[in-house]
């Protein structure tokens, strides 16, 4: 019996499922989940000793690498004046200011700890502002475990089969309208029946929790339209894409304003932080100002934000952004290379330094064609990758992270172990 495995078997005693958030099981791919014993750069050690190449980089926050000694010692150092005040403290205003001048469609931000509470807060804030209960979400995103946008989820709800969680109260789960992601007409149509009674469109800047695809060109120009003419708020989550796929995430990529963004991970630095922020006006209905609550006794927490603002910081410096996109570049064509090599016409795609290897060589503009994918196939080259010591999102719809910790030479023996195992099966 294998230490994790040990470990696994006591976590299902005290934990369900025994772990801490679903996608971790394994259920996607099968198997046992390996417990991490630690993790340094572009690698963690399993609690057996194996070393692995990583690329779930905790999900997206880890995009220096793991424990960079930039976020150590800001955390080092903040922790020997306290760990948490429950007041307000300057790395507050610091935090709030380096959002806002990087993301120039944010006047106004607040911190909360979760990518779940960001998003949360901008559903109610949209319907405090509009006076109005409908949100329009698409099928296969993702925006955390809200209970009005757990409908037709993906992530882990999707890889467990449950996108409509139980749970959610269908007189609340009706207020939430959910569309193809890329379905114009179906977009324009709802406007049409019910464009008053929408308060937002959230959706995800790049969704990335069924895979990986990528809005159709003019698609989000018109989200944008029909949310002017009829008074709705865009919501644009940018938790897994904001501060990695640019210095002001993918809205700066396409240079479009929503009205309210949701921010997370890479700004914590690995620390539980989550962000949201947009037009004062609408940020200005938030308690203690205005009549919409909010509120976190650990929202601003201290290490939190010495930790993200290290990080932030510190891609700045060295223009972490071009540095990811050199690597994912380099990636891109060598998991291409590999794929030809091995016969294999999967649809691979990627964004920056993030990826998908989608089993199926059909296109894949939504749900539905993601669904298309072998998920056997997926299984056993997770499995197979993972033996080589390359671990991989646990579930065909995740998406993949390249950090700057990853080395030209990790990429090019990692694209070489996938094409081999992608050969074999
Ligand atoms: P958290 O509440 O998990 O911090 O963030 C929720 C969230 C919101 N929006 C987007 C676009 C997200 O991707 C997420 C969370 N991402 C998943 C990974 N696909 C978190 C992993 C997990 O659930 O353990």
């Amino acid at each position: 019996m294998t230490r994790s495995s040990e470990l696994f078997a006591a976590a299902r005693r005290y934990i369900p499922g025994g772990v801490n958030s679903p996608v971790r099981a394994f259920r996607g791919v099968g198997g046992e989940p390996f417990f991490v014993e630690r993790a340094s750069g572009a690698r963690i050690w399993d609690a057996d000793g194996r070393e692995l190449i990583d690329f779930v980089g905790t999900w997206g926050p880890a995009i220096l690498g793991h424990a960079p000694r930039v976020v150590l010692d800001a955390i080092n150092a903040t922790a020997q004046r306290g760990v948490s005040f429950g007041a307000p403290h300057a790395l507050e205003v610091e935090m709030a200011r380096t959002i806002c001048e990087w993301v120039p469609s944010i006047e106004k931000v607040r911190m909360v700890n979760s990518g779940t509470e960001a998003t949360m807060s901008c559903v109610r804030l949209a319907r405090g502002f509009t006076g109005r209960g409908k949100i329009v979400k698409f099928t296969g995103c993702y925006h955390g475990h809200v209970d009005s946008l757990l409908v037709k989820a993906g992530s882990g709800a999707l890889t467990h089969g449950h996108p409509d969680s139980a749970g959610v109260p269908t007189e609340l789960a009706a207020l939430t309208i959910t569309l193809p992601f890329n379905d114009a007409d179906a977009l324009r149509a709802v406007f049409a029946e019910q464009g008053k009674e929408i308060a937002a469109v959230i959706v995800e800047a790049v969704p990335a929790n069924a895979g990986l695809y990528f809005p159709e060109p003019g698609f989000y120009e018109l989200l944008w339209k029909l949310c002017a003419e009829h008074e709705s708020l865009v919501i644009f989550d940018e938790v897994m894409t904001g501060f990695r796929l640019a210095r002001g995430g993918y809205q700066q990529i396409i240079g479009m304003k929503p009205d309210l963004t949701a921010l997370g991970k890479v700004i914590g630095g690995g620390l539980p932080v989550g962000a949201f922020g947009g037009r004062r006006e609408i940020m200005d209905m938030l308690s203690p100002d205005g009549p919409v609550y909010q509120a976190g006794t650990l929202s601003g927490n201290p290490l939190a934000l010495a930790a993200g603002l290290a990080q932030l910081n510190e891609l700045e410096r060295v223009d972490g952004w071009a540095k990811l996109e050199a690597l994912g570049a380099e990636f891109e064509v060598r998991v291409r290379a590999g794929l030809k090599r091995a016969g294999r016409d999967y649809n691979f795609r990627r964004i920056g330094s993030m990826f998908c290897l989608y089993f199926t060589n059909g296109p894949v503009r939504n749900l539905a064609e993601a669904f298309a994918s072998d998920k056997a196939a997926f299984a056993k080259f997770f499995h197979a990758c993972l033996e080589r010591g390359v671990y991989f999102a646990p579930s065909q719809f995740e998406a993949g992270f390249l950090s700057l910790a990853h080395t030209a030479e990790d990429l090019a023996k990692v694209a070489d172990i996938a094409a081999d195992v992608l050969s074999k099966i």
